[in-house]
């Protein structure tokens, strides 16, 4: 195995084991060896989070060991810092957050990288956030595109929410993209959302067709 790949499998083991001891020593390992942020997360960190989807899917493993997979996880995802720092123009301004009555914010930060990375202006609105505050968002940065994450079909509803707001507040133009694991391009179609993507690395391309490029 090559040495990238070693560091690939460090990343993705250090989650899968709740280990941030060797999640700060694999991101450190990740830079000298120059893998860019965006293949330590596709390839490393994330892999090792959808193992740790499927353990909990499975009963074989519980909250508090989700938990702790989700903290090393984002620790690591700091560690490898902001991504967008170098641009000096920005290709579009998209807001972001998880809806209402949902913490979950792994995947949100996943996709948050990939923006910054893609050349992206990103606003973090965080977890939890209501439907008023994604519009107070979306006008007072003049965002092209605005981003909900659901992790629950309890909160989905909240996506469709937001598509309903955006309309009465005649602020249609403003693109939607959706994501979350109960969320699919079905639904998405349903709420007349603009865009659904199930990873990181599609959500590049997914926004630069909307932005006409
Ligand atoms: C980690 C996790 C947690 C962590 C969250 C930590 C954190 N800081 O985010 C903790 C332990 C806190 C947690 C808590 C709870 N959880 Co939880 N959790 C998970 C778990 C295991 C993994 C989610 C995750 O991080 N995946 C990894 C990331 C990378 O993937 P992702 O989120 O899907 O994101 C990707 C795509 O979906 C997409 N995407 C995501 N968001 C967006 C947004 C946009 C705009 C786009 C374009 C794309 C996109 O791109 C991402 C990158 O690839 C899921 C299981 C699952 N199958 O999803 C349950 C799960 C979501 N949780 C669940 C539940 C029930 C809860 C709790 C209610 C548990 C409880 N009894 O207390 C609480 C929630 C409380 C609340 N009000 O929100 C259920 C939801 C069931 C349902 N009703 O639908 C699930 C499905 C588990 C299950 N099978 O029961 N959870």
């Amino acid at each position: 195995m090559g040495k990238v790949e070693d560091i690939l499998k460090e990343l993705k083991v250090s989650v899968e084991t709740w280990n941030t001891d060797l999640a700060i020593k694999a991101v450190n390992n990740a830079k000298e060896a120059g893998i860019s942020p965006f293949v330590a997360i596709e390839a490393g960190l994330g892999r090792g989070m959808i193992t740790i989807s499927v353990l909990f899917d499975e009963g074989k493993i519980y909250l508090p060991q989700v938990l702790a997979a989700s903290q090393t996880m984002q620790k690591a995802m700091e560690m490898l810092g902001p991504l967008d720092l170098s641009h000096s123009w920005t290709k579009g301004i998209v807001v972001l957050g998880t809806v209402q009555g949902d913490i979950h914010e792994i995947g949100k930060h996943v996709i948050k990288a990939f923006l910054r990375g893609g050349g992206y202006t990103v606003f973090d609105l965080g977890k939890d956030v209501p439907t008023e505050n994604f519009i107070a968002a979306i006008k007072e940065h003049q965002a092209d595109i605005v981003g909900a994450s659901a992790l629950m079909t309890t909160t989905l509803i909240g996506q469709r929410q937001l598509v309903e707001t955006l309309k009465e507040e005649n602020l249609s133009q403003v693109k939607t993209i959706f994501g979350g694991a109960p969320c699919t391009q079905k639904w998405v179609d349903s709420i007349s959302g603009d865009g659904y993507c199930s990873s990181g690395a599609d959500v590049i391309e997914l926004v630069h067709r909307m932005m006409g490029e």
